[in-house]
C-alpha cells in the first residue's frame, strides 16, 4: 500500500517535470527549413540550420517555391521561412497566416528594398540624366535597348516566380509602354552577369536588385518611383503606379514549431541579421564563389559572439 503510494507520487512528479515548460526537449523531429533561388537565402537556411545544429537538433532543407512556401509552413510541410520580405511575399505570408496555421516569429533588424535599379556607373557616367527619378526614364529608352527587346529600353526583372506581372503592370500604369518592356531572367545568376557586364562596357541597364545584398558594396542605385502605398498594388485593387515599400524582413513559423521544438523555436524568434551580416552571406557564394554549405561554415566559425546569443 504504501510503496504504490509511493510510486505513484514518483510519477506524478516525474510527469509534473516533463510537462513543466523549463524541462521541455526539443523532439528529435527534423525541423524543415526551405531554400529559394537567392544566395543570402540559401546561406542564411544552412546558418540557421548550424545553429539548431549546435542545440542537438536535426534539421532538413526543403527546395520550395518562394511563395508557395507559406501554404506550406501553414500545413507544416516545411517549418519556418527566415527571410520574408515585406514587398515580394508579405501578401502570401499574411494570406496564410488568415487562414491559420502560420504564425509571425520576429522581425531581422536589417530593413529591405527590392526595386529596378542600375548599376553606380550609369548615375556616374550620367547615361540617362535625371535618374534615380523614375520620370527621366521618358528620355532614355535607347539607352537601355537590347537585341532581345524589340526597340524598347528593358526592364530586366528577376524570375517570375518572385512578383508574376508586378513589372510589366506597373511599366503599364506609369504609361510607359510604349518605350519599355519587361524581360523575366531565368535566375539570379543572369541579373549579376548582366550588372558585371554592363559595367565592364559602360552599357545602361535596368535591373531588379534588392538590399540587403552583396551589391550594396558597389553603390547600386534603385529608381525612385512614385510612393508606395497600402493599396496602390494591382493585387490590393490598385493601378500598379507606384514603387516597392522601403520594408520590413520577418521570420515565420508553423504554429506547432514552439510546441514541438521550445528551444529551437525560442532561439528562431530572437535571430535577427543586420543588413551587413546578410550581405555578407550574399557576398561569400556572389563573389567569393563559395558554395551555400562551405559560406554557412564559414560565417558561423566567423561570427560565433553574433549568433550564440540567440541559443541561450
Ligand atoms: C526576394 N528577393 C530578395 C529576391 O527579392
Amino acid at each position: 500500500m504504501k510503496l504504490t503510494k509511493i510510486l505513484a507520487s514518483t510519477t506524478l512528479a516525474a510527469t509534473l517535470a516533463f510537462s513543466a515548460p523549463a524541462f521541455a526537449e526539443d523532439s528529435s523531429q527534423p525541423i524543415k527549413i526551405p531554400t529559394h533561388n537567392w544566395s543570402s537565402q540559401i546561406v542564411m537556411a544552412h546558418v540557421i540550420g548550424g545553429i539548431f545544429q549546435s542545440m542537438g537538433n536535426n534539421v532538413e532543407y526543403v527546395t520550395a517555391d518562394s511563395q508557395a512556401v507559406y501554404e506550406a509552413i501553414r500545413n507544416g510541410d516545411v517549418t519556418i521561412s527566415h527571410e520574408v520580405w515585406q514587398s515580394t511575399f508579405g501578401k502570401s505570408f499574411y494570406n496564410a497566416m488568415e487562414k491559420g496555421g502560420v504564425i509571425d516569429a520576429g522581425t531581422h533588424a536589417a530593413t529591405t528594398l527590392e526595386e529596378m535599379g542600375v548599376p553606380k556607373h550609369v548615375i556616374d557616367n550620367n547615361l540617362c540624366p535625371g535618374l534615380p527619378n523614375w520620370e527621366a526614364l521618358k528620355n532614355c529608352k535607347d539607352v537601355f535597348k537590347t537585341a532581345d527587346s524589340g526597340g524598347k529600353g528593358r526592364w530586366l526583372e528577376g524570375p517570375q516566380s518572385w512578383h508574376g506581372d508586378l513589372m510589366p503592370v506597373r511599366v503599364e500604369a506609369l504609361g510607359l509602354a510604349d518605350d519599355y518592356t519587361v524581360t523575366f531572367a531565368g535566375g539570379a545568376d543572369a541579373l549579376w552577369a548582366e550588372i558585371a557586364s554592363a559595367k565592364k562596357d559602360n552599357r545602361g541597364l535596368i535591373v531588379f536588385n534588392w538590399t540587403p545584398n552583396f551589391t550594396d558594396a558597389d553603390g547600386f542605385v534603385f529608381i525612385e518611383f512614385p510612393e508606395y502605398k497600402e493599396g496602390c498594388r494591382k493585387a490590393d485593387g490598385g493601378d500598379g503606379s507606384c514603387g516597392s515599400p522601403k520594408g520590413w524582413l520577418k521570420k515565420a513559423a508553423n504554429y506547432k514549431f514552439p510546441k514541438t521544438h521550445p528551444a529551437a523555436y525560442t532561439a528562431f524568434s530572437k535571430i535577427s541579421f543586420t543588413t551587413k551580416q546578410i550581405g555578407q552571406m550574399a557576398a561569400l557564394v556572389d563573389i567569393d564563389k563559395m558554395t551555400h554549405k562551405d559560406a554557412a561554415k564559414k560565417w558561423l566559425a566567423d561570427n560565433e559572439a553574433v549568433w550564440k546569443p540567440f541559443t541561450q
